[in-house]
């Protein structure tokens, strides 16, 4: 492949130019041979719920208009997509668990190389959820916690603990439709059960589970996984790095993480630094051992050690294509199975981890808590006893990296803005009141070889921040801010409005801030939150100027993302519309209707531009309805 406008990032395109020169093959080259897609697939009117079918319903009215069963173009598109939901909520929800699993360990005493480092968020957390904590023994608070944590997961009846967080105008409004989540796993077993033949055909019912499963993981799984990496792993603060292939380093051994749970990243970034192992990487004749991330998994080390982020999604088999890896550890999600036959080609040894996701040809050592910080030093060694099989004839490490601050949180926003002594989000408040700011949007998800890489994230960021809207981003959407240079307090004056430049010269921070990783996106939750409790925004948070979008997404995380989004009240625009264009009521649902019900509605639209302005005019309609000022420097 030689199509240098794959990509907007010119270190991925100067990678595919290499790999295209030895013949091999990436995700970019095989969505090519993928297509032309199918289009019944793309369109959500293919149903095998039931080997009666696969039906697939023509949706130029030609040929036939139900499946076996009766079920029409809507219900079948609907069960295909909470069947989405189901399976994005569950893979957030189960990272959660299993960081609440490492907590209860770890205060019982019975892990290796985990201590509480979060310890005020702890003592927060333990009061939001009853522990008691007078006189008790901070590993005691922490068991607490997890098993109240862990509860949530099997809850049977009543309401997630977190869904309190939200205005009580948004729960009055989840408890009316009956969108209350009462349990994590619940939720999501009743969408699979509601979704096989013959259950629930009605596609708004269907819709209803969608969004109750989505809170559950929004309002549940994911802000239980957020808030628990913050007690376990410490809170993140702004700190400084640098991303992009350029981090490799050709004289060190690289080992590169890529996935998503920091439990066990976390635990790499210790194992790394320990002075036995640097001394054998020297002795093998390294300089030292240089850690990387790709997708979620650098998030979660960028923000909390400041560990170079090699890339995103559609740049981890290039980084195997530098020649230069001597380890990839992978555990779960995003983790292309093309990765172990890749690895073939070149001396680097892709390591599995998690016994929930092995891949072929790819060898597995099992991590488990009891042993964590042991194993992190065997595969750390292991790492350094491939460096000598590097072939550096041909190793090829692009030269550019580009600087970035990360680690923003809603904690941290308190202090940022209200100083040192004087923690608020008022100035925030005052920002958008007075017109300084037009709103805020988080711009977040994947990547897709069916959008230009990184191009579609870094267009809409940078025409949001001309028009004076402060961007929030995590997942692979932030790590293609920061290989654009959007993450540093100098990108204000290049690409931002003169409101939100004022804003960040004052405060000195950049004009797109990184909230972590995609289980984090409940910190821009919070964000909300806490702004309505400060006051003279609104009530909930479909009053707020704010929106969302997904340009590139791609995973079933991204529609339970999506789906809590627009059902905690914020507008979201999706590059790449949900597979249901074949069900003309769903489609029509989702991108209009579904405002009456929560406040809120999905927007399809893939030119960024577009999706810009469609925001841009959200925000000035929300604006208009809380009698705002006009924004302070026009257009
Ligand atoms: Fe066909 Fe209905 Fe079975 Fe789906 S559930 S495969 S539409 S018969
Ligand atoms: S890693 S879910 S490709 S953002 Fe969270 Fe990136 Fe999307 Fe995976």
């Amino acid at each position: 492949m030689s199509d240098k406008e794959k990509s907007a990032d010119q270190v991925t395109n100067k990678m595919m130019d290499i790999a295209c020169k030895n013949d091999i093959e990436t995700a970019f080259d095989r969505y090519d041979a993928m297509e032309p897609e199918c289009g019944f697939g793309q369109l959500g009117v293919c149903c095998k719920n039931c080997v009666m079918g696969p039906c697939r319903i023509d949706p130029f009215g030609e040929g036939p208009e139900k499946g076996i069963c009766g079920a029409n173009a809507d219900t079948i598109a609907a069960r295909n997509l909470v069947r989405m939901v189901a399976a994005g909520a569950a893979a957030h929800s189960d990272h959660g668990r299993d960081i609440a699993h490492t907590l209860l360990m770890t205060s019982q005493g019975k892990t290796k190389g985990y201590e509480i480092k979060g310890k005020e968020k702890l003592l927060s957390l333990a009061k939001e959820l009853n522990v008691k904590t007078d006189s008790r023994k901070i590993e005691d608070i922490a068991h607490d916690v997890a098993e109240k944590c862990f509860a949530e997961f099997g809850q049977q009846h009543g309401e997630l603990q977190f869904t309190r967080r939200a205005p009580k105008k948004r729960q009055e409004i989840w408890r009316k439709y009956k969108f209350m989540p009462r349990g994590v796993d619940r939720e999501i077993v009743e969408i699979m059960h509601r979704t096989h033949i013959g259950v629930d055909n009605d596609y708004v019912n269907i819709l209803q589970q969608g969004i109750r499963a989505s809170l559950g993981d929004g309002w549940g799984g994911s802000m239980i996984a957020t808030d628990l990496s913050d007690v376990l792993f410490g809170m993140p603060t702004p700190i400084r790095s640098v991303s992009n292939l350029g981090v490799l380093k050709e004289d060190e051994v690289n080992i590169i993480v890529h996935g998503h749970e920091p439990t066990l990243s976390d635990i790499i970034v210790t194992a790394s630094q320990d002075k036995e192992l640097l001394e054998l990487a020297k002795q093998k004749g390294a300089k030292g051992i240089n850690l990387a991330g790709i997708c979620c998994t650098a998030n979660e080390i960028l923000m909390r050690h400041g560990i170079a982020v090699a890339g995103n999604f559609l740049q981890q088999e290039l980084a195997i294509i530098t020649g230069s890896v001597d380890l990839m550890l992978v555990d779960v999600q995003c983790i292309m199975p093309a990765l172990g036959k890749l690895a073939t080609c070149y001396h680097t040894k892709v390591i599995s981890t998690s016994p929930k996701a092995k891949f072929p040809g790819v060898e597995h050592i099992e991590f488990s808590e009891e042993d964590a910080l042991p194993i992190a030093k065997r595969i750390v060694k292991m790492a350094i006893e491939n460096y000598p099989n590097r072939k550096k004839e041909i190793v090829n490490i692009p030269k550019d990296k580009m600087d970035l601050v990360a680690g923003f949180t809603a904690e941290y926003v308190y202090h940022m803005l209200g100083g040192k002594y004087r923690s608020t989000y008022r100035p925030l408040n005052d920002a958008i009141i007075s017109g300084r700011l037009r709103g805020a949007v988080g711009i977040v998800g994947c990547n897709n070889p069916k959008v230009k890489h990184d191009w579609a994230h870094l267009e809409l960021t940078k025409a949001l921040l001309k028009k004076d809207v402060l961007v929030v981003t995590t997942g692979c959407s932030a790590l293609a801010s920061a290989k654009a240079g959007l993450l540093i307090p100098e990108a204000a004056k290049q690409y931002a409005g003169k409101g939100l430049q004022e804003i960040c010269e004052a405060v000195g921070c950049p004009p797109v801030l990184h909230m972590g990783s995609c289980v984090d996106i409940s910190r821009i939750l919070m964000v909300l939150c806490n702004v309505l409790l400060e006051g003279g925004l609104g009530d909930d948070i479909s009053d707020l100027p704010v929106a969302a979008a997904a340009p590139e997404w791609m995973s079933e995380k991204a529609v339970s993302i999506g789906f809590y989004a627009v059902s905690s009240g914020v507008y979201t625009v999706l590059g790449i519309p949900f597979p249901i264009l074949g069900g003309k009521e769903i489609t029509d649902f989702i991108t209009d209707k579904m405002e009456n019900v929560v406040g809120a509605k999905f927007g399809f639209e893939p030119d960024p531009l577009k999706a810009a302005d469609l925001i841009v005019k959200h925000l000035d309609k929300k604006r208009a309805a809380l009698k705002l000022k006009p924004v302070m420097y026009g257009e």
